[in-house]
């Protein structure tokens, strides 16, 4: 079983994660995790704190001459913006005057995070609460991506919608009707998107988004959108039906749904499926070879909670960054009064970063079932159990049926 857990404060000094389970003799290098991080922190429409931070990870633990050794793997990263925050944010009890924030911004954690925690300064909720602890997770998860990669399995992403500007081409739909090559591998659309400020795939809707976020950060205003993740050379039997918390599918939900400010997330045709006949929303079956395979993939690469071996393809909608420089109407707690709510330094888009994030939890949830059934303490006896497994799929169906 794997796992991983964060700690942090958005201006603490440091965001830390601790990574247990993976197998011993994983080539895995600090360069691997930054790439990923630094991924992490484009996107036009970022604000002014991803000019201060270059996240650099420092593994502490749990790696030795560039493998892994089956112990927990600690990482570390520093915040630089900690040396502007260091009496604000202080460890011990600080004499130095505070100033308090009383004001919750409508959207945000503010208003529950000091209900829930009995704070008395928003300060406390904000922290924690803050995306920024989503470095750490994409820190961590760099990991389970890592793994996924030696047994040829991929993962990318790309930003389908920002402030509802679409592409004219639906690259979702090529997907979920399988017109992709044989060959074809997830990361090869974030190696596209990447190459985009937005990372959209298409130029001309590009151009159409930077210039609607230019627009509304003048008013003062942000934007969210839609993006979809995909992984690739997934073998068929990740996830099970037996228990509701080992579906594939309820799982990759709820990793992604984590993500700040995610609120929707659906698996392949998802929503559009309702509105369908059944026959033309399932994926024939059909033989290939010595393999079973779909048609199509409107299923998402999950059927009865379980991989299918075709891609698994997720949408999901990140709603508006709650924080404005023209804000809408909150009350202040001092007060009790009507006021606007308070103005912070913020992102004004960050969906492009969304999407990384989201690529980053899905790895780790296909990583923890690859785990589940091809378990094993190093890397050699993880290949041996996967390659007895897929090696024998087709040849186990037809001594059972035919
Ligand atoms: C965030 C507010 C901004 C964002 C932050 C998320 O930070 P700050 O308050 O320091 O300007 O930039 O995201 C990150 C720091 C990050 O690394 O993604 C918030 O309130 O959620």
């Amino acid at each position: 079983m794997i796992r991983f857990l964060t700690a942090g404060e958005s201006h603490g000094k440091a965001l830390t994660a601790i990574f247990e389970g993976i197998p011993a003799n994983l080539s895995i290098s600090s360069d691997y995790i930054n790439f990923q991080l630094k991924r992490r922190q484009a996107g036009y429409g970022r604000g002014m704190r991803m000019k201060i931070e270059s996240d650099k990870v420092e593994i502490l633990s749990g790696v030795r001459y560039g493998k892994t050794l089956g112990s927990p793997i600690s990482m570390i990263i520093k915040n630089k913006d900690w040396a502007n925050w260091s009496e604000t944010m202080s460890v011990e009890k600080s004499s130095a005057p505070t100033n308090k924030i009383t004001i919750p911004r409508p959207g945000h954690a503010d208003l529950v995070g000091i209900t829930k925690y009995n704070f008395d300064d928003i300060r406390d909720s904000i922290e924690r609460s803050s995306a920024r602890e989503t470095a750490s997770r994409v820190a961590a998860c760099s990991i389970a991506r890592k793994l996924l990669e030696v047994f040829g399995i991929t993962i990318g992403s790309y930003v389908e919608s920002i402030g509802g500007i679409y592409s004219r081409v639906n690259y979702l739909n090529t997907l979920l009707e399988n017109k992709i090559a044989s060959n074809f591998k997830a990361v090869s659309l974030s190696n596209k998107a990447d190459k985009s400020a937005v990372r959209v795939l298409d130029k001309v809707q590009e151009e159409k988004i930077i210039s609607k976020i230019k627009t509304i950060k003048k008013k003062g205003d942000t934007l969210g959108g839609t993006f979809i993740t995909v992984a690739s050379g997934l073998p068929a039997g990740l996830g099970s039906f037996v228990h509701y918390d080992t579906k594939l599918d309820a799982e990759i939900a709820q990793a992604i749904l984590s993500v700040n400010a995610v609120k929707a997330v659906e698996i392949g045709s998802g929503f559009e499926s309702a509105h369908l006949y059944g026959s033309n929303s399932h994926d024939e079956i059909k033989k290939v070879g010595d393999t079973l395979t779909r048609k199509t993939n409107r299923a998402g690469g999950i059927e009865g909670g379980i991989s299918t071996g075709l891609p698994i393809i997720v949408r999901a909608a990140m709603k508006p960054i709650a924080t404005l420089m023209s804000p809408i109407q909150s009350v202040d707690l001092k007060t009790l009064k009507k006021v606007d709510a308070r103005r912070e330094r913020s992102d004004f888009v960050a969906v492009p970063a969304c999407a990384v994030i989201a690529e980053s939890m899905l790895a780790f949830t296909i990583a923890k079932h690859f785990v589940v059934k091809f378990g094993g303490d190093s890397i050699e006896e993880m290949k041996d159990n996967y390659k007895n497994y897929t090696s024998k799929i087709f040849k186990r169906i037809k001594n059972n049926f035919v």
